[in-house]
């Protein structure tokens, strides 16, 4: 069984890629936009931030190292939190081109998306009539064809540049049960070193639906592969967002919130900030008797390289 750690990792995934600034005011997309948020989310309790690259003109989803130059030494100067850089922010790019910005600023941790699928957008556009940006509806709409591409290969390749290469740990987004089973053949292959730490990934259109059944099948699947080798985390898309947080908490696992995953701070309503995710999800945690990891016990639990160890 994976050992329950005693403090809960909450992870703040800031602004991602799949929602676009037409869906909220909060979304950050310029690079100053995006630290303050991330700061703020820190401050709140996040002990990882999770971070993708947007286009400071328009909020085009980017995986330009200089658009991630814009934010991050200003976060590393302003807190102690572990940065997790994204290697899934684009539908477009090769696996190769998405880890440029990981081998350049050599992170802490990292995403690694365990497997090829759809990974569909389209139904958000039908929510919309008028646009901030022209690139919004067709980036949406078109979505409904394209593979997500995370080969084995890829995969591999993504083990040995930037985890033997850079000692970053990654974040395994496991979006299927299937996902978790590409993991373990890649555990058994000697890709990735105890513990690993995956990401429950629930609600994607292409993936696994978000509910409570859905995650004890994960989990116990993952218990079944891995016994006591792992660490976990739930990432619950929209309106399953904090549900799911808190089921996590509860079964031993560890959070992630933030604008990436869901724009709402309760059904229907939009959330201000990521920072008034995070203080919710702290505070339904802090009353249910959970105590929050500092961004140290992050590292201690999820044996990282250390901060110092970072290129940025
Ligand atoms: N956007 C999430 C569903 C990544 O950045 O590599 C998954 C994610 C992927 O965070
Ligand atoms: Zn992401």
């Amino acid at each position: 069984m994976s050992k329950p750690s005693r403090k809960i990792i909450i992870t703040c995934a800031v602004t991602g890629a799949i929602h676009t600034p037409t869906m909220s005011d909060a979304l950050p997309f310029r690079p100053e936009d995006i630290a303050r948020q991330a700061i703020d989310a820190a401050k709140a309790g996040a002990a990882v931030l999770h971070l993708h690259a947007r286009h400071p003109k328009n909020g085009a989803v980017s995986i330009d190292s200089e658009h991630f130059l814009g934010f991050l030494p200003e976060i590393k100067a302003s807190t102690n939190a572990v940065i997790n850089l994204s290697t899934g922010g684009s539908l477009r790019n090769t696996v190769a081109e998405r880890i440029a910005p990981a081998k350049r600023f050599s992170p802490e941790m990292c995403s690694l998306n365990m497997g090829s699928m759809n990974f569909s957008m389209h139904p958000l556009a039908q929510r919309y009539n008028k646009w901030k940006f022209d690139w919004e509806e067709p980036y949406l709409r078109e979505s409904d064809n394209y593979i997500f591409s995370n080969t084995f290969r890829d995969i591999g390749m993504v083990a040995e540049e930037l985890g033997t290469d850079h000692r970053i740990k990654f974040e395994h987004e496991c979006y299927d049960v299937g996902h978790l089973y590409n993991l373990k053949f890649c555990v058994d292959s000697g890709m990735f070193k105890a513990p690993i730490f995956i990401q429950f990934v629930l609600g994607i259109l292409g993936g696994i639906g978000a509910d409570l059944e859905n995650l004890v099948f994960m989990k116990r699947t993952a218990d079944k592969l891995f016994g006591d080798q792992y660490r976990w985390s739930v990432l619950g898309a929209g309106a399953s967002q904090m549900s799911l947080a808190t089921a996590a908490a509860t079964m031993g696992g560890h959070v992630r919130v933030g604008l990436e995953d869901s724009l709402l701070i309760s059904r229907g309503e939009l959330a201000e900030s990521n920072a008034q995710q995070v203080r919710k999800v702290r505070e339904l945690l802090e009353g249910l008797g959970q105590e929050i990891a500092t961004p140290d016990e992050a590292r201690e639990i999820l044996s990282l390289k250390g901060s110092d160890a970072v290129k940025f």
